[in-house]
């Protein structure tokens, strides 16, 4: 029996040496040296080619080494019987509380003007209302969304946030559907993008909806590059629409060298590391769950594939 594994970067090493460590029933391969394709079982995997999970033809289960499952419904060919079991867990919600935590205190708090005013080196004292009187909303309320929008109310700010279907979450004022979707716009002040990226949330952080946000509003997106029309944004920063944006995923990462954002002064990025999950912690979530599937018990990170989230 065994378990392949691929992560198309310099960690698959380290990846399969953790899984290896805490699963000695099984032998963990790299997805570049999978031995018999016939003698896989599992495959833990990140963005895999296209057609590629096809080649295992007694696979069992497909892990996403990630909560979002969008790389692989991004394969035509993914073999949809499969289960799908997505990696989650307190490590990855913690790093995403301490992520938006900081980009929202950061816009709260004006760090990018202050920041300018010492390179002109001008001492001036902004003063920026106290976090109550700041209304935060957070799209995507699921997992890390609920999480994250409790740790800004801990912090004070008042939170509002938006999901598909009803919530009620203790201290946010939670909104749902498209119906809803212009009332929780049209006071959020800072907006976090916690939303997966599915055929109904694609494009969503446009030029329409940066025009339904209170003038000067900020933009976090941590969900998917794709949720933003990316021609939609400099234009909506240059006219003021928009206050700054933090992206920390883009339609393509690394973005072309010349790519417009790397150089626009109210732009952030970060490298897809809001929630980067590491080897030694994300190896401990995806062996439990292994474990959990191999015994024939119940996964609760198990994907319902037809929700497409
Ligand atoms: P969950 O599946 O737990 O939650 C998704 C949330 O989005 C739910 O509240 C869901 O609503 C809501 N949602 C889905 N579709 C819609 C819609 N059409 N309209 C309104 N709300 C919608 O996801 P996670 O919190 O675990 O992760 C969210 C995403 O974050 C991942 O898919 C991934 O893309 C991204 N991510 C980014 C990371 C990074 O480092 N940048 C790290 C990890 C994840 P409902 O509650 O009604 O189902
Ligand atoms: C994820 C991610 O989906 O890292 O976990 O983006």
């Amino acid at each position: 029996m065994s378990v392949v594994v691929r992560l198309g970067t310099a960690r698959a090493e380290w990846w399969r040496d953790a899984l290896q460590d805490l699963l000695p029933e099984v032998e963990v391969r790299l997805w570049d040296d999978p031995g018999d394709n016939a003698e896989v079982e599992y495959a833990v995997v990140w963005k895999p080619p296209a057609g590629g999970l096809k080649a295992f033809p007694n696979l069992k289960c497909i892990v996403s080494m990630g909560a979002g499952i969008d790389h692989l419904l991004a394969d035509p060919e993914l073999p949809l019987h499969l289960p799908v079991i997505r990696t989650v867990g307190s490590d990855l919600r913690q790093r995403m509380r301490e992520y938006l935590a900081l980009h929202v205190l950061r816009f709260h708090r004006r760090l990018p003007d202050i920041e300018a005013a010492q390179r002109r080196k001008a001492w001036d004292q902004i003063i920026t209302p106290p976090a109550p009187q700041r209304s935060v909303g957070v799209m995507g309320l699921g997992n890390m969304g609920a999480d994250a929008a409790r740790t800004l109310v801990d912090l004070g700010f008042t939170v509002r946030g938006w999901s598909r279907r009803p919530k009620r979450l203790h201290g946010i004022k939670c909104f749902h559907g498209e119906e809803q979707l212009d009332d929780f716009l049209a006071r959020s002040e800072i907006l976090i993008c916690l939303l997966p990226l599915t055929p109904a949330t694609e494009g969503i952080l446009n030029r329409r909806l940066f025009a339904k946000l209170p003038k000067g509003a900020c933009i976090i997106n941590v969900g998917r590059g794709r949720h933003l029309v990316e021609k939609d944004l400099i234009p909506a920063l240059d006219s003021g629409q928009l206050g700054g944006a933090t992206l920390d995923v883009l339609h393509v990462e690394p973005p072309a060298e010349d790519h417009p954002f790397w150089i626009h002064p109210k732009i952030l990025l970060t490298p897809h590391i809001a929630s980067l999950i590491d080897p030694e912690s994300g190896a401990k979530v995806i062996a439990e769950n292994l474990k959990l599937f191999m015994a024939g018990k119940p996964v609760p990170d198990m994907v319902d594939l037809k929700q497409g989230y």
